[in-house]
């Protein structure tokens, strides 16, 4: 596991980050479990009804219910304290692990960012870019968001800022041309990591969607695929839409992993429970912040710890 903080700092960080869901789920939760009872189905529809607000998404949260659900109708005898352990476990058992290691292996690896506009893909390379320099890996920025001359500027502006190379053409430009040019470049200063900043692009766009997989296929030349992480940038704030997302975008692509964004102004923190249950894909980091170490690995003890209830 990619990690660079002490356990207590990362469990404050995920606290202090993610209170907003916790505020949101612990007024919910404290009443069903604030006594400790038999679980009726009531029981059963107010959780649902909690958790789908929290946008754990209807297909993860009847999932995640349903096993109780039988129980209680059976027969079975549940209390609400063990309804509360069963519940945190599972929710740890849907989020998944990562299987592959960060960053990916070889002497030289990719990682191809994407996402619709504005999630952060930009400022989450320029974190990342300055976490892995600092954890003694050397990086380049490349600027495939072509379509606007100022994102090209904000990506360089990121790499003087962190002391990182950026590999650049002009506005307009192939991406894939860039890609080329970034991975070539990587190649011949012996470089550890490229991160490739893409342009935001609605995951509905048929053209958008295809020039991304053209995108791949120019990494795909010169990386071997276990070199490669193809990392979906998601907003929490979007809530169930991030979903949607993520369902375009692995269907045109394969998509490795998430990083969410900007989990610190909502209360939709569920959205990861959901995203990584419907798509089966690990998330690597979490956005808690604007600033530069409010990136953090992802931890889903820490997670699941930070967004219910004391
Ligand atoms: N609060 C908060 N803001 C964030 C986080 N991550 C990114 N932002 C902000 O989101 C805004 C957009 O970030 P960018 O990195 O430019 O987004 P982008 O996906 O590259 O945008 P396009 O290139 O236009 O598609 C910036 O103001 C960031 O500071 C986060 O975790 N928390
Ligand atoms: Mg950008």
């Amino acid at each position: 596991m990619f990690n660079f903080l002490k356990k207590e700092v990362l469990f404050d960080k995920f606290k202090k980050g993610l209170s907003k869901t916790k505020e949101f789920l612990s007024e919910k939760l404290s009443e069903i479990f604030e006594v400790d009872k038999i679980v009726d189905l009531k029981t059963l529809e107010e959780l649902e009804e909690t958790l789908i607000l929290a946008d754990v998404g209807v297909e993860t949260t009847l999932a995640l219910l349903n096993p109780f659900k039988t129980k209680v109708l059976q027969g079975e005898t549940l209390t609400t304290k063990e309804l509360r352990s069963l519940l945190k476990n599972q929710l740890l058992f849907l989020l998944k692990d990562a299987d592959r290691p960060f960053p990916p292996s070889g002497n030289l690896s990719v990682l191809f960012f994407l996402g619709v506009n504005g999630v952060g893909k930009t400022t989450t390379i320029a974190k990342l870019g300055k976490i892995l320099k600092d954890k003694g890996y050397s990086v380049v920025l490349v600027a495939a968001d072509t379509f606007r001359a100022a994102a090209i500027e904000q990506l360089k502006t990121w790499g003087e800022r962190i002391g990182a190379p950026v590999v650049a053409l002009q506005e307009g430009a192939d991406p894939g041309a860039v890609i080329y040019q970034g991975i070539t470049y990587a190649q011949k200063y012996n470089i550890n990591v490229v991160l490739i900043d893409t342009a935001g692009r609605l995951h509905t766009k048929y053209n958008l969607i295809e020039e991304l997989k053209k995108m791949v296929r120019v990494m795909n030349k010169l990386i071997p695929f276990e070199s490669q992480e193809i990392i979906l940038v998601l907003d929490a704030t979007t809530g169930q839409n991030a979903i949607s997302q993520a369902r375009h975008f692995s269907s045109a692509i394969p998509i490795h992993s998430v990083i969410i964004t900007k989990m610190d102004g909502t209360a939709k923190g569920g959205i990861a429970i959901a995203v990584s249950h419907n798509f089966n894909l690990p998330i690597r980091f979490i956005g808690l912040g604007e600033k530069p170490e409010d990136l953090i690995p992802f931890n889903k003890d820490a997670f699941i710890s930070a967004i219910l209830p004391d």
